[in-house]
């Protein structure tokens, strides 16, 4: 497929330039942030459609503007597709992001003060599950629990003590940086213990849970929030999935609560992105994903790079570059000076500052959608020590560059 920006390149030759330039960074890396993946066609034509010219504040039967029969159909459509998709009892398919996802179930049930317990960020949890720069983390209170840094093991009971101490409205789990499966149905039966909501948000993994490659929290979980975007691979945006008992106040708190008119034009791009997603191709997808993610972890353990949480079930490795001699920094910038993509993270218990961590995480959904299976990942691991131990030598660059360049060409995008 050839994308190309006749209208913009017309009038206004700047956006035209930039995009095309975006194109071609994208079609010329190694994309390797976690959480990033690349729309179809089809999901990019939906995002850029007439849906985006309407106004439709309320939900599908019942708006507060005139002329939504269309978008009607296009967002009972989303909703009926999530809901298939994951055996949810209900679905909210509104929520523009993940962090007003996230805002809209705190303000569902809590109120101002009011304790929710969810994962350390420094242990592979979420900024917007409470970290002490977020408005969230104003408005309540959080307080945590952490994993084994080595193995990944949380204690459950560790857990439970805190939850039975501290009270929480929300328990929480899900997580940005973290790579092995959880225990849903502790995590839900310590909630119901201390009457608790149960909630997880499963934003990196959602295309995993969808494909049937990792456990599904959709029939256990009393709500679940997860962005579209990333291994779902649809268009940025949020969705709320919940057990029906919690519908009405999950659709109030995100209209009128905390959102206005929805974005319909993402609505119809998750919607065909949710119909792609329950295909043979998507399950295939989801599970070269993960067998991507073993094979580039074994060689980046191989390499001498200290793997965290001891391994990988889903589609990222989190792993500490210090013993290689090299900050997270440092080594982002080697790896994306030659056109190889990741970001700079935090490990558990990090000594360094966050701007300038430990560590890098490195995911497998983007290159793996690009056609890219072990013996690429193989290779590319491989390229990736070579790089991190020698950071000064040009020679390396240079062939690492030439590599870049020859495994873009051989799985083209778009
Ligand atoms: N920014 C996303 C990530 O990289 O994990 C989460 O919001």
């Amino acid at each position: 497929m050839h994308i190309s920006y006749p209208h913009i390149r017309q009038k206004d030759p700047a956006i035209a330039d930039a995009l095309e330039q975006e194109l071609q960074r994208q079609q010329q890396s190694l994309e390797m942030i976690a959480s990033e993946n690349f729309m179809s066609p089809a999901v990019m034509e939906a995002l850029g459609s007439v849906a985006s010219n309407k106004y439709a504040e309320g939900y599908p039967g019942r708006r507060y503007y005139g002329g939504n029969q269309f978008i009607d159909i296009i967002e009972q459509t989303a909703i009926d597709r999530a809901k298939a998709l994951f055996g949810a009892e209900h679905a909210n398919v509104q929520p523009l992001s993940g962090a007003p996802m996230n805002i809209a179930v705190y303000s569902a049930f809590c109120k101002p003060g009011d304790t929710i317990l969810g994962m350390d960020l420094g242990h592979g949890g979420h900024l917007t599950h409470g970290h002490p720069i977020t408005l969230s983390a104003k408005v309540y209170r959080f307080v945590r629990y952490t994993c084994d840094p080595e193995t990944g093991e949380i204690d459950y009971d560790a857990v439970r003590q805190i939850a039975l101490q501290e009270k929480p409205k929300i328990v929480l789990c899900g997580f940005s940086a973290y790579s092995r499966e959880l225990d849903y149905s502790t995590f839900h039966a310590i909630a119901q213990e201390v009457g608790a909501v149960s909630m997880m948000d499963m934003a990196h993994i959602a295309g995993l849970v969808a494909g049937g490659v990792l456990r599904n929290p959709v029939p256990i979980m009393d709500i679940v929030t997860t962005t579209t975007h990333k291994t779902l691979r649809g268009p940025r945006g949020g969705m709320i999935l919940c057990k029906a008992q919690f519908a009405k106040a999950i659709d109030k708190a995100v209209f009128p609560g905390l959102q206005g008119g929805p974005h319909e034009n993402q609505i119809a791009a998750l919607a065909v992105a949710l119909k792609e997603a329950a295909t043979p191709e998507f399950s295939q997808y989801a599970a070269q994903v993960v067998a991507n993610a073993h094979v580039l972890c074994e060689e980046l353990r191989a390499g001498g790079l200290r793997v965290l949480f001891g391994g990988t079930d889903n589609h990222l490795i989190l792993a500490d570059v210090v013993p290689l001699g090299l900050t997270g920094h440092e080594a982002e910038t080697v790896l994306d000076a030659v056109g190889i993509t990741v970001n700079k993270n935090v490990i558990p218990n990090d000594p360094r500052k966050p701007l300038d961590p430990s560590g890098i995480r490195i995911g497998t959904p983007a290159l793996t959608t690009r056609g890219m299976k072990e013996p690429e990942m193989q290779h590319i691991g491989q390229l990736i020590i070579q790089l991190l131990r020698n950071p000064k030598d040009t020679t390396i660059q240079t062939t690492a560059k030439a590599t870049v360049k020859r495994l873009t060409q051989q799985f083209p995008l778009y």
